[in-house]
């Protein structure tokens, strides 16, 4: 066994390269060809949910960044071990770093929205990693072997040594440091060195970095919206308590949350975009942008909300989305009668179960192509998604969406459904306190106490607030835009003493369901309990 560093780190710098080769050959070809994109997309559907849900939550947008350093950096251990081995066993360890390296190409072959060609950057960068990877270990191990072998010098004459370097001081020293080992050592480093950083320069200035980074796209600039051919009503002043620290009636698409499961936003060409209906259909219906853009476009304002939102979480946002009726669309497609579901499914393979007949009933659903005024952003969606009211965003809000399977629930699962989550996930009744916010220090006096509760579908009717163990008193609401966006409140309480005090806040619907105190957890179909906050006068 010789030189299991130097093998280790041959391995971390062959794999350095594979992945920044491939990733800066990716470029030419889009996000679908970057091996570590692709592999970190694929592990995510593979970890177990109660490892990837809580992580997705709680990084919120930074979990891309957490699983994509994760997968890079289990990547390069991976390596090391190989190339450690190697010092043990070439060969065996030659064949497979070969075989680690076909595992991101085979992932390629598998995703959904990658094609053929798209394994080429990972092909070049596996034979120039393998070569690396041969190259480090001959000048690491023979150049090591002689610095070990002090009678190899005088046994070959300089120019017929195996490698043709020239160490005439070696033949001078027995010591295992021979003056030979040190230059050779130098330059095993030096040339480890350069192929290292060209490896992470590679990396840096490849797909990943630039899928990662992505912003609002050309692509997104380039797309003009029509006109809506009705526009939602403008949100009255009425409609939003004027108390400081109160979130906005309509989120900023920038302040959004975003939930899903694609590392980066696909990058979609809107000319390239179409949207199938198919399934238990009579009519198969094709739809193009150029011919979502040409139909009549309506405006709708419409709260959106995440099953995974914790009690008092801030995983629901109200946007005004332009889009078209989905129920028009469905009714080109003529859906059989027997159908229930709604398979939608995403360019990143994501798939969600809507209940027909809230895509083909009175409400607002609408294949939308706009939030607030402009295009929807990457991360939202572009070109197209989904926007139904009153239902959870995992079985109804299909980001990038470019199928509708029309099929039924016991025939069909989507993505969170064959992850334990509910099937059809109607949104609950929620409310949340905004203000104070949680240990907030007020002077003593009066504390202005505001907030926001949701019923989408019903509206709500009621909102609850009691300070400390006291009654439960009526909270003044704003007045309401719609039954499904979320309701604004307003409430205060007088001469409050010094000290630490809890306010808790409650929910009644217009169908008069009281939410619930009742604590439970997310999954399956949200969680539940009255939101509290503590804080403190002075
Ligand atoms: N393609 C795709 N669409 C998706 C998801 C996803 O993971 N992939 N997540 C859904 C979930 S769980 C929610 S709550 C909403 C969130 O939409 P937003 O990120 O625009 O807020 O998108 C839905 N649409
Ligand atoms: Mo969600």
């Amino acid at each position: 066994m010789r030189r299991p560093f130097r093998a280790a780190l041959a391995g971390i710098v062959a794999t350095l390269v594979l992945f920044g080769a491939a990733d800066l050959i990716a470029r030419a070809f889009g996000p679908p060809a970057a091996p570590l994109l692709a592999l970190g997309q694929t592990i995510i559907p593979l970890a177990p949910t109660g490892l990837v849900k809580p992580v997705i939550d709680l990084f919120g947008t930074n979990d891309k960044l957490f699983l994509i350093l994760t997968t890079g950096l289990g990547s390069l251990v991976l390596g090391g071990l190989i190339g450690w081995l190697a010092s043990h066993r070439l060969s065996l360890a030659t064949a497979l770093l070969f075989v680690a390296g076909l595992v991101p190409i085979i992932v390629i072959l598998i995703r959904p929205e990658s094609s053929v060609v798209d394994i080429v950057p990972t092909l070049i960068g596996l034979a120039l990693g393998m070569t690396v990877f041969r190259l480090l270990m001959s000048v690491g191990m023979s150049l090591a072997e002689k610095g070990t072998a002090p009678a190899a010098p005088r046994r070959f004459p300089a120019a017929a040594r195996p490698n043709g370097s020239s160490a005439p001081e070696s033949s001078s020293s027995d010591s295992t440091e021979t003056p030979a080992s040190a230059p050779s050592r130098r330059r095993f480093f030096i040339i480890t060195g350069i192929i290292g950083t060209a490896g992470a320069a590679a990396m840096a200035a490849g797909q990943t970095v630039a899928a990662l980074t992505l912003d609002a796209g050309a692509a997104v600039a380039k797309l003009v919206l029509p006109k809506p051919a009705s526009t939602a009503p403008p949100i009255p002043t009425s409609a939003h308590p004027d108390v400081k620290g109160l979130a906005p009636f309509v989120t900023d698409p920038t302040d959004f949350y975003r939930i899903d499961t694609a590392l980066a936003p696909p990058v979609i060409d809107p000319q390239e975009w179409s949207l199938r209906i198919h399934g238990m259909v009579e009519t198969e219906v094709t739809l193009t942008m150029d011919d979502l853009l040409s139909l009549p476009l309506d405006e709708h304002h419409i709260t959106l909300t995440c099953v995974s939102n914790p009690v008092g979480g801030d995983l629901v946002g109200n946007a005004t989305w332009l889009g078209y009726p989905v129920r028009e669309l469905l009714r080109r497609a003529n859906p059989n009668k027997d159908a229930d579901m709604v398979l939608s499914h995403s360019i990143d393979g994501f798939s969600a179960s809507t209940p027909i007949e809230a895509l083909t009933d009175d409400r607002d659903s609408l294949l939308a192509v706009g939030m607030n005024g402009s295009p929807l952003p990457p991360e939202h969606g572009f070109p197209a998604r989904l926007v139904v009211p009153g239902l959870y965003g995992f079985v109804s809000a299909t980001k990038w969406v470019t199928e509708l399977e029309v099929t039924r629930f016991d025939e069909k699962t989507a993505y969170w459904t064959d992850r334990g989550w509910d099937a059809k996930a109607p949104i609950l009744v929620a409310s949340r306190v905004e203000v104070p916010k949680p240990l907030a220090k007020v002077s003593a006096g009066d504390v202005a106490v505001a907030g926001t509760a949701w019923a989408q579908r019903s509206g709500i009717k009621r909102v609850d607030v009691k300070l400390d163990d006291g009654e439960w008193t009526s909270a003044e609401l704003g007045d309401e835009v719609n039954i499904d966006t979320w309701r604004q409140w307003t409430t205060g309480f007088s001469d409050v003493d010094p000290g630490l005090h809890t306010v808790t806040v409650r929910a009644i619907d217009q169908d008069g369901n009281v939410q619930t105190p009742k604590r439970r957890k997310s999954i399956p179909n949200s969680a539940t309990g009255h939101h509290h906050i503590q804080f403190s006068v002075e």
